[in-house]
């Protein structure tokens, strides 16, 4: 019986690996509240590996937001982010942890990268400035593990995702991401009868998205791997994995399918006062296609996934 800890499965990624190793044999999954553990608290970051007999680990559990978010609240994007990654890392590893999956965001890459980006654009490069503190945080993470396999030969692996979205996700209206921020704005104004929906930015921003249960399959495809495998795909030192569909699309198409999904019908207007971030963030996905995966729900289908998930938990959703 493998022991795997899912840090964050309260969060969005991380409920969603729970959903999928659920269906695993002979693994026993270790769940933490917040409550019962604070990722930021050192001592019992520490208390807990060296009394679980953990033996995988899906760092699932970040601070995140969307771009107003992560530029109205540096500070706390920073700290958390870095605590929680060195608290689980170091502590992992002195428990013994051989194998560990870190999840970051396709932030980390500089903000004029070559699109699409390959995992090689890492470090090349100036940030966007509206998540920098957060990205430098995964950058560390990122770091970390190839630093504990550098010197202690463990098994520590990230994964960098696109822009996410699926059940689970915080709908709260200034602090969330671009998808759950449109499902409800658009079903409330639909509610209401309103005749115009107010988006930000200009509109000409590209995104890539992916279902977070693509994700959550692509952590647990990307762990599993053989380690021969996966070290003869990476190299010790840019040893991250990009984890996308390869395909993006401007924020006004993509505001407009919200539209569509949700049955809005008045008007868009798009509120230039608002930051658009980077200009665009594609990611190249031919490693993890080499080693095995690709994407299965596309993003149409994946909002009306989303909006259901919304509609069907409108009592409890976060936000
Ligand atoms: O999802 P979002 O906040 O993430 O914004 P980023 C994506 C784009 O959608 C930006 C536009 O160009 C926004 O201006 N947008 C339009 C909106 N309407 C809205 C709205 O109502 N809410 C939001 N939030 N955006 C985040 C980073 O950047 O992406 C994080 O700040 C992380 O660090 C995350 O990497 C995945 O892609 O701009």
């Amino acid at each position: 019986m493998k022991r795997i800890f899912v840090a964050g499965h309260r969060g969005m990624v991380g409920s969603a690996i729970v959903r999928q190793l659920k269906s695993h044999s002979n693994v026993d999954i270790v769940t933490r509240t917040r409550s019962e553990l604070d990722l930021t608290n050192q001592q019992a970051v520490d208390d807990f590996f060296a009394t679980e007999n953990i033996d995988q680990v899906y760092l699932a559990a970040a601070k995140v937001g969307g771009i107003h978010a992560n530029n109205t609240y540096p500070a706390d994007f920073i700290y958390e982010n870095l605590m929680i990654e060195c608290n689980i890392i170091n502590s992992a590893f002195k428990a013994g942890v051989k194998q560990l999956l870190f999840l970051g965001s396709s932030c980390i890459y500089p903000k004029l990268a070559v699109q699409p980006m390959q995992e090689t654009a890492l470090l090349t490069g100036t940030l966007e400035e509206t998540n920098e503190p957060y990205a430098i945080a995964k950058i560390a993470g990122i770091k970390l593990c190839e630093s504990y396999n550098r010197q202690y030969g463990v098994d520590y692996r990230s994964v960098m995702p696109t822009n996410l979205y699926g059940p689970n996700d915080n709908f709260h209206p200034e602090n969330s991401h671009v998808i759950p921020a449109l499902l409800r704005r658009f079903h409330e104004a639909k509610l209401a009868g309103d005749e115009q929906v107010v988006a930000w930015g200009s509109g000409k921003p590209m995104r890539e998205f992916l279902h977070v249960a693509d994700m959550a399959a692509a952590s647990i495809h990307v762990m599993e791997l053989e380690r021969d495998i996966y070290d003869a795909n990476t190299e010790p030192m840019l040893s991250h994995i990009n984890v996308g569909t390869g395909i993006d699309c401007t924020i006004r198409e993509l505001v407009e399918t919200v539209a569509k999904v949700t049955g809005f019908t008045g008007s868009i207007v798009f509120d230039a006062t608002k930051p658009d971030g980077a200009p665009r963030k594609l990611m190249n996905v031919e490693r993890l296609a080499a080693l095995g995966w690709t994407y299965n729900i596309d993003l149409e289908q994946g909002l009306a996934d989303a909006y259901a998930w919304f509609l069907a938990n409108q009592d409890s959703f976060r936000g």
